[in-house]
C-alpha cells in the first residue's frame, strides 16, 4: 500500500482548518463586493466532484469526449515523444485519472519506465485514486502528493533528476484569466527543467450554441453543480441559502472568449451565514459570478507558449476541432 506524501508549507501541514478558513475568507470577500462573486475552485468538495464526474459523461458536455478521442487516437504518437530514459509522469488534478489511463496503458505496452505522481489538494480524491491503482494497476509506481499544484511540482522537481512529463488535462487552465494564466506558466517554467514536457488540454472557440449547451445541459447537472456552491456554504459555514430561490445562468462573452457562469437571485431576499456573522442582501435578479471557462485558438496557444518559454512540439486535435491537447517542451 502506498502512502500520500504531505507537502508542508512553511513547515506547517495545511490542515482542514486552514482550508476552511480560506474558504470562509473568500466567501466573505466575494459576497461583500458590489458585484458578488465566488471562486470556481470551491466547486470541488465531495458532492461537487461527484457532480463534475457526472457532467463529464453527459453528451452536451463535449469536452471530455473530445479529449478522450484525442488521447485514444494519438496515444502511440504521444508515447513516442516520451520514449527514452525513465521519467516522472506528474499529473495536476488527476480526478479519477480515467483519461490518464488511456495513455498510461500505452506507455506500459511500449515498455516505458515511469513513476506516476498525481498532485491534488483533495486528500480524499487522492486516497480513492491510490486505492484504485493498488487494485487495478499494481505494477505502476505511484507517489501521490497532497499539495497545491505548484508546491507539489516544486517538491517533485527538487527531489528527482528524471525528466518530468506534466499532464494538465481537461481544460482546467480555462478557469484562469489571461494574467493568472501567464503567471501559472511562468511559475511552471521556473520549476521545471530543460526538455521537460507538458501535455495540456485547451478547449477551442466554436459555435456558440455548442458552448451554451455544454454549460447549460438538458439534464440540469451543471445547474446542480453550480448551486452546490451555495449548499457548500450552508454545510461548512452555516449558511441558510434556499437554492430554489436561485437560477443557474451561463453565457458566452464574445469579446473575452469565455463562458461565464452565474447564480441569479430569483427575488429580493437576505441570506444569513452563521460563521461569518453576516446577512447578505440580494436584489431580484442580482447575479453572483461563479466561473470563467476561457476558450482558445491555435494562435493564442502558440503565443502563450512562446511568451512563457515553451516550444509547442505538437498539437493534437479531435475530428470536430473542438479541443486541443498541446505538447510543450521547456526551453531554458
Ligand atoms: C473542469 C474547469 C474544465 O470549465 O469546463 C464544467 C468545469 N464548469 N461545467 C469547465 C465545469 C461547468 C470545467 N473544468
Amino acid at each position: 500500500m502506498t502512502t500520500v506524501l504531505e507537502i508542508q508549507d512553511n513547515c506547517q501541514i495545511k490542515s482542514q482548518h486552514d482550508e476552511k478558513s480560506e474558504f470562509k475568507k473568500d466567501v466573505q470577500a466575494g459576497l461583500s463586493k458590489q458585484q458578488k462573486q465566488l471562486t470556481s475552485k470551491y466547486f470541488y468538495d465531495a458532492r461537487g466532484s461527484e457532480l463534475f464526474n457526472k457532467i463529464t459523461t453527459i453528451p452536451d458536455y463535449y469536452l471530455t469526449q473530445s479529449e478522450c478521442e484525442i488521447l485514444h487516437t494519438n496515444k502511440n504518437k504521444i508515447s513516442e515523444f516520451m520514449a527514452g530514459e525513465a521519467f516522472n509522469l506528474v499529473e495536476l488534478g488527476p480526478g479519477d485519472a480515467s483519461k490518464t489511463q488511456i495513455i498510461m496503458q500505452q506507455f506500459l505496452n511500449d515498455n516505458l519506465t515511469f513513476r506516476y505522481t498525481p498532485i491534488d489538494i483533495s486528500l480524499k480524491s487522492l486516497t480513492m485514486l491510490m486505492q484504485r491503482f493498488d487494485r487495478e494497476f499494481s505494477n505502476i509506481n505511484i507517489t501521490p502528493i497532497h499539495a497545491d499544484y505548484l508546491q507539489g511540482l516544486t517538491w517533485q522537481s527538487d527531489h528527482s533528476h528524471r525528466r518530468n512529463i506534466v499532464l494538465f488535462l481537461g481544460s482546467s487552465i480555462g478557469n484562469f484569466g489571461p494574467e493568472a494564466t501567464n503567471m501559472f506558466f511562468k511559475n511552471l517554467w521556473d520549476i521545471l527543467h530543460q526538455d521537460d514536457l507538458l501535455l495540456i488540454g485547451f478547449d477551442l472557440k466554436k459555435d456558440i450554441s455548442v458552448l451554451l449547451r455544454a454549460y447549460n445541459d438538458s439534464l440540469g447537472i451543471t445547474r446542480d453543480f453550480n448551486l452546490n456552491l451555495l449548499l457548500r456554504i450552508n454545510r461548512e459555514l452555516g449558511g441558510n441559502f434556499d437554492i430554489n430561490k436561485f437560477n443557474h445562468y451561463a453565457t458566452y462573452n464574445v469579446y473575452t472568449n469565455a463562458m461565464e457562469s452565474y447564480l441569479l437571485s430569483k427575488q429580493q431576499q437576505s441570506v444569513e451565514i452563521e460563521s461569518l456573522q453576516t446577512k447578505i442582501v440580494f436584489e431580484a435578479y442580482e447575479p453572483i459570478h461563479t466561473e470563467f471557462s476561457y476558450k482558445y485558438d491555435i494562435n493564442l496557444i502558440e503565443n502563450i507558449a512562446a511568451a512563457n518559454g515553451f516550444r509547442v512540439v505538437k498539437n493534437f486535435k479531435d475530428r470536430k476541432d473542438y479541443f486541443i491537447n498541446s505538447l510543450w517542451r521547456v526551453e531554458k
